[in-house]
């Protein structure tokens, strides 16, 4: 296996990065690493089962139309689309979480773009089973302020992330759009002209880094199983904190 170390995978991993806007980078993440963040999933989906999140604003659940509604409903018996859709910052809520932002693998993919590279968000995508919604095509700039829009996000798969259960695809070239006219509450591209997605399927504990800039999106979960991912995302130091 060639490690993050290596000048040569460094050198391919930032030429596809600027060719493509985003670039795979396998095996980030052991198998034992994998087997606890499952397992870190879990606790917190029955923290959640438990109303121990009840309103909590970081735990969002499936919306019955799908896309998620911004907390916890309702703290009455959970229902089919009470299903966790995402944790924001789970490193406030998960010790590992908080220990797996600082791992140097991770920390390294984003120093390939960032000499000093600061961690600006965390999330915990859970896509569940059958109800797991798709996201539409957006760039992450457009949820960002003018002077931000310079990040690096490094999402993980825990699950094999496969066509069936909503991967992520991806448009390549289209960071170099620039900022892309969006619509809508969770917003999305209206129209992706000459842009064309590509499925980005991926073997848990490897992951896809991607700019800010970079359009994607994902697909429904169709199958029984969740697809959970963990995305931590980087900017340089300064501008952090700007
Ligand atoms: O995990 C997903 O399905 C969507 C991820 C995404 O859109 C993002 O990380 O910006």
């Amino acid at each position: 296996m060639s490690t993050r170390n290596d000048s040569t995978t460094a050198f391919a991993m930032t030429d596809t990065l600027t060719v493509s806007g985003f670039a795979v980078v396998p095996a980030v993440l052991t198998s034992g690493q994998i087997i606890a963040a499952v397992l870190e999933c879990e606790r917190l989906e029955q923290l959640h089962r438990n109303g121990g999140a009840a309103g909590h604003p970081d735990f969002n659940v499936e919306a019955a139309g799908g896309g998620f509604h911004a907390q916890h409903p309702s703290d009455g018996p959970v229902r089919a689309y009470d299903r966790l859709r995402k944790v924001m910052h789970p490193g406030r809520h998960s010790g590992w979480f908080a220990e797996l932002a600082q791992h140097r693998l991770i920390v390294d993919l984003a120093r390939l773009v960032y000499p000093d590279p600061e961690l600006v968000l965390s999330v915990l995508w859970f896509k569940p089973p059958r109800i797991g919604s798709a996201k539409p095509p957006h760039q992450d700039a457009a949820y960002l302020p003018a002077d931000r829009r310079d990040q690096l996000s490094v999402w993980i798969a825990l699950d094999d992330a496969t066509p069936d259960n909503g991967c992520l695809q991806m448009l390549p070239g289209s960071h170099r759009r620039g900022l892309l006219p969006h619509i809508g509450r969770e917003p999305q591209l209206p129209d992706l002209g000459e842009l064309r997605p590509v499925l980005v399927p991926l073997a848990a504990g490897d992951a896809v880094v991607f700019t800010a800039l970079t359009a994607h999106a994902s697909g429904i979960n169709h199958t029984d199983r969740p697809r959970r991912a963990v995305l931590f995302r980087f900017a340089p130091r300064d501008a952090a904190a700007a």
